[in-house]
């Protein structure tokens, strides 16, 4: 056989052969994003929170890490009484005990969370605290508040008497029913980009407001309320946990920027993983906001009603998301 022939014969084989890696998922790429040599730093993050954004922008204008920004920009909603769904002033589960969750991840891969902790007020700054000072990633209930002491956080009553007034009104109902509202969420995820070119994140929440004692929704779990790849981008998640977390929303986000989507196609692709198993418009918001390391940004929600915080060049900007219902 010639070789004009053999090409001939084996034209099919090859095109399988050559096409197929392209077409195929890339597990492993290491990232195909444009990497800026002079990054303009900047920081995002879910919902209207101006204060805590122009926080963590000030941060990192001031030369400090994207991991610091991010944990000192979620610890202004933390201490934020009005804000009902993270830190001090969240509400209660259905027993009227206010217990906290939340992580963070670095530009290195590394990661801390702390799950259900009762009378911490800053629960991110103590899940960094896990990632840098013990063996494990994260800790769960008495046990993070024990360690929360070890390191010098004071206990605090973390009910207001807005949130107890709301949680009795709330009882009188007579029926378990969690709550979460559609339209305004706060639970707040950020990721930030420092001067060295490096992204990392923080998710801090009181979770859904009257729940069962002990749930844990998507907000501390790694992969789902936030996902950070220094290679690629991150992610970070808003709404109702349970479905976040049955689709490990943020990681999935994460990994379809890897292999080439934009930050607003991937957030599109993921809230769709969540609406292909509902049957009709769901009654529940679920919101994602994403950036990868060429500085874009993508965010897309369920329900409308969600934005984002965009902080670059000392400037604080809200920005409504698409969503999948008008
Ligand atoms: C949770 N994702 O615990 C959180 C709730 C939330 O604004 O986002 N509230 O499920």
């Amino acid at each position: 056989m010639n070789r004009r022939k053999f090409l001939d014969k084996s034209y099919l084989g090859l095109t399988t052969i050559l096409v197929a890696p392209e077409a195929t998922f890339n597990l492993r790429n290491k990232g195909n994003i444009h990497i800026s040599k002079n990054p303009n730093i900047y920081a995002i993050s879910t919902w209207n929170v101006p204060e805590a954004n122009m926080k963590a922008g000030k941060v990192l204008e001031n030369g400090f890490s994207a991991i610091e920004a991010a944990v000192k920009g979620v610890a202004y909603e933390e201490s934020n009484l009005l804000n009902t769904t993270v830190g001090m002033g969240g509400a209660p589960d259905r027993d009227g005990i206010v217990s906290l969750d939340a992580c963070v991840m670095n530009h290195t891969g590394n990661c801390g969370a702390v799950l259900a902790v009762e009378n911490i007020t800053h629960v991110a700054a103590l899940a960094k605290e896990v990632m840098e000072k013990t063996p494990h990633v994260i800790l769960a209930g008495k046990g993070a508040r024990q360690f929360a002491l070890e390191q010098g956080y004071t206990p605090e009553n973390l009910l207001t008497e807005q949130s107890k007034k709301a949680w009795k009104k709330w009882l009188k109902n007579g029926n378990y029913k969690p709550e979460i509202n559609v339209e305004n969420h706060d639970t707040i995820g950020m990721i930030c980009f420092d001067s060295s070119g490096n992204l990392s994140g923080a998710c801090t929440t009181s979770g859904l407001a009257y729940k069962m004692s002990g749930r844990v929704g998507d907000s501390p779990i790694i992969g789902s309320g936030l996902y950070i790849d220094n290679n690629v981008g991150g992610a970070v998640a808003t709404g109702l946990g349970e479905e976040v977390i049955k689709t490990v929303g943020s990681f999935l986000i994460v990994e379809l920027m890897r292999n080439g989507l934009s930050p607003q196609k991937a957030c599109e692709e993921a809230v769709s993983r969540i609406l292909e198993k509902q049957k009709g418009k769901p009654n529940f918001q679920v919101a994602y906001l994403a950036t990868n390391k060429n500085g874009e940004i993508g965010a897309y929600s369920i329900q409308k009603g969600f934005s984002y915080s965009f902080y670059k060049n000392k400037v604080n900007k809200n920005i409504p998301s698409n969503s999948a219902y008008k």
